[in-house]
């Protein structure tokens, strides 16, 4: 497992935190999703065979913006 951190803007209550949780989290390979809405953070734990962009892709799909 690894642990990513992604930057993301947009997330505004705890309606965006359930999305991103829930759509990261079904992800293939995620083992945790959490999100800190002060931080902007969203911190995944996710086998390394599932690529960072494959995440981020996922989290502005879901209408949210990836910062790198
Ligand atoms: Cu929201």
């Amino acid at each position: 497992m690894v642990r990513s951190i992604i930057n993301v803007d947009g997330m505004s209550c705890e309606h965006c935190v359930k999305a991103i949780t829930k759509a990261v989290g079904a992800l293939h390979g995620v083992s945790d999703a959490a999100v800190d809405l002060n931080a902007k953070t969203v911190m995944v734990e996710h086998d390394p065979t599932l690529t960072v962009d494959k995440i981020k892709y996922e989290i502005e799909e879901q209408g949210y913006e990836v910062i790198s």
